[in-house]
């Protein structure tokens, strides 16, 4: 790692990238590879983005090991076998490693410094960044990496400093093993990353207390190990796997039912879920065409799934408490290893923290608005900023020195073009960003897209003489506007979720993700780009606009 603290002095280059996760990595190399001088600033100790963060007991990725990696090199995808279905994070954290060593990149990523600002300088077209060890950069791209659901949601709630025993958020877990023998455990939130975290703990925790606030809709993810000959067929389906996810709606191969679960009769239906749920993973979710966008249609795999929670847990009254009844899939469509199964356990007990508020955390544990619980350890499975709170804790500033959370107004006014650019912030590229399909599928497509785009448009520029690029206000109130209608079509923002911004106290509520699929978004990406950037605006280097 190169020594480049310099105080009071500037570090000149052409492209500043945050963080040295799957985004990071990819466009710092692809960067690099063109020519650019370029560093990527990285808050963590090494590479992984979530994956260097999330290391909860249990954490794994919910998309398909063969599908969940970096398609841009034939070598790499050939190099890299996975072992199961759904890798767990140090297997994860392991391939990214293995990104970074193959490409030589670590030599141009800055660890463990966090970047504080980025300011727009006019006059000279470039960014002037600085980190909070003081170290001052110029670059002429602002490029940000931080990752959709990275900016972890501790709830402000009364009385943690007093708490004598330990606490964790699943998002910022220690590196080393975190006990829980003989504890008595107690764990707030029931996203994905509590489901996952729920069933390993309560295999080790002398006791655990879950305390729920929404109760999930979670799906088996039926997890295996891969074999030889079937990690061999996929690097043998290399072009015919890149070929398809890219093109896909959600970065997976295979495409979602194009019928109605209206269509079919009680029977016919019960069995389509019936097989999906035998089949795990994504497969329910994608059995009808018009579970997200139809009331009925969604309550059919609603109450199925309700059935399959009173089938599995053995008390009524806790599999009651269990029961979601918000429109399936609308929150994360989460997938588990054993996790309703858990609460047949004699040392796991729910508490329904919506009917009984979690009142204060004592020096003991936590009282509610009718119990009080005794616990050594608290685990926040509470989620995350999601979409705005990583760029949010920098201090971006553009034209005329506005501030992003000022324009956004804190997020409540979130507005890009393609949820890649935004007006008023000339040369600063989001990596899925605000508005772009990002999270609704499987994030290493979108990012790989996101980078590729903006590589192109970069080297666009640079051919074509041009100090900066700029979003048109006109073109991206026009395509906010479009990415609210088309979530409106959906039951997406009929729930309160994070994709919504409900999960953060005081957060306004907006529903910031393009819902059109990978696929589509991609095609208007690259026609966007080959009618010359339509939308866009051209600083010419006379500063003059074009
Ligand atoms: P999520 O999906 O945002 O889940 C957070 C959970 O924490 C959820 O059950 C919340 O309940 C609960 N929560 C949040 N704040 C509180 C408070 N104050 N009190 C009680 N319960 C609370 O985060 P995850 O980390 O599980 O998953 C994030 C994404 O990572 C996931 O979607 C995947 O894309 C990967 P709520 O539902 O808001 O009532």
């Amino acid at each position: 790692m190169p020594s480049t603290k310099k105080e009071n002095q500037v570090t000149n280059l052409d492209a500043v990238v945050i963080g040295a996760g799957f985004s990071g990595l990819y466009m710092l190399y692809r960067l690099r590879e063109a020519g650019l001088s370029t560093r990527a600033y990285e808050a963590a100790g090494g590479v992984g983005g979530v994956w260097y963060w999330n290391r909860y007991p249990g954490a794994r990725c919910d998309s398909e090991s063969i599908y969940y990696n970096y398609t841009f090199s034939e070598e790499l995808y050939k190099e890299w076998s996975w072992t199961s279905r759904y890798p767990e994070q140090p297997e994860i954290l392991r391939y990214l490693n293995f990104v970074a060593d193959k490409f030589d990149l670590r030599k141009d990523i800055q660890f463990q410094t966090r970047i504080q600002s980025a300011h727009y300088d006019e006059s000279s077209n470039r960014w002037n960044i600085r980190t909070e060890d003081g170290e001052s950069i110029s670059a002429t791209y602002f490029i940000t990496g931080v990752g959709c659901i990275s900016t972890a949601n501790i709830p402000n709630m009364k009385g943690l400093d007093n708490f004598k025993g330990d606490w964790y958020h699943t998002g910022h877990w220690p590196h080393e093993k975190v006990d829980f023998t003989g504890k008595r455990v107690g764990i707030i939130g029931t996203g994905s990353s509590g489901v996952q975290a729920i069933p390993v703990i309560a295999k080790e925790a002398a006791h655990l207390t879950v305390f729920q606030r929404t109760p999930q809709y979670t799906v088996p993810a039926r997890n295996h190990p891969h074999t030889k000959e079937y990690i061999q067929q996929a690097k043998e389906n290399f072009h015919e796997i890149k070929k398809t996810i890219r093109a896909s709606l959600g970065g997976l191969p295979t495409p979602p039912s194009d019928r109605s679960a209206l269509e079919d009769s009680p029977e016919v239906r019960q069995q389509v879920f019936e097989e999906a749920w035998k089949e795990g993973g994504p497969a329910i979710l994608f059995s009808y065409a018009d579970l997200l966008t139809n009331e009925d249609a969604n309550e059919t795999v609603s109450v199925f799934i309700r059935s399959k929670i009173r089938e599995i847990v053995e008390d009524p009254e806790t599999a009651e408490k269990l029961s979601p009844t918000y429109y399936y899939g609308t929150k994360r469509a989460i997938i588990d290893t054993d996790y309703f199964e858990t609460y047949n356990r004699p040392n796991v007990s729910l508490v329904d923290v919506k009917k009984a508020p979690i009142q204060e955390i004592t020096a003991q544990g936590i009282r509610t608005a009718d119990a009080e619980y005794e616990l050594d350890v608290i685990v926040f499975a509470t989620g995350y900023d999601g979409m705005t709170g990583s760029l949010f804790k920098m201090d971006i500033r553009g034209k005329d020195d506005v501030s992003l959370k000022d324009k956004w107004e804190n997020g409540s006014a979130t507005s890009t073009y393609l949820g890649i650019a935004t007006a008023g912030f000339p040369n600063m590229f989001m990596i899925t960003g605000p508005e772009s399909p990002s999270v609704l599928g499987n994030m290493p497509v979108a990012i790989e897209q996101h980078v590729e785009w903006v590589m192109d448009c970069i080297q666009y520029l640079r051919k074509h003489d041009i100090a900066a690029i700029e979003a048109n206000a006109d073109a991206e109130q026009a395509w906010s506007k479009h990415c609210r209608e088309l979530a409106d079509t959906t039951l997406y923002t009929k729930t309160e979720s994070w994709y919504t911004g409900a999960n953060i106290a005081g957060k306004a509520r907006g529903f910031q993700i393009y819902v059109g699929g990978y696929g589509p978004y991609r095609d208007h990406c690259t026609e966007i780009a080959a009618k010359g950037y339509e939308g866009f605006s051209f600083i010419t280097t006379a500063n003059t606009v074009v």
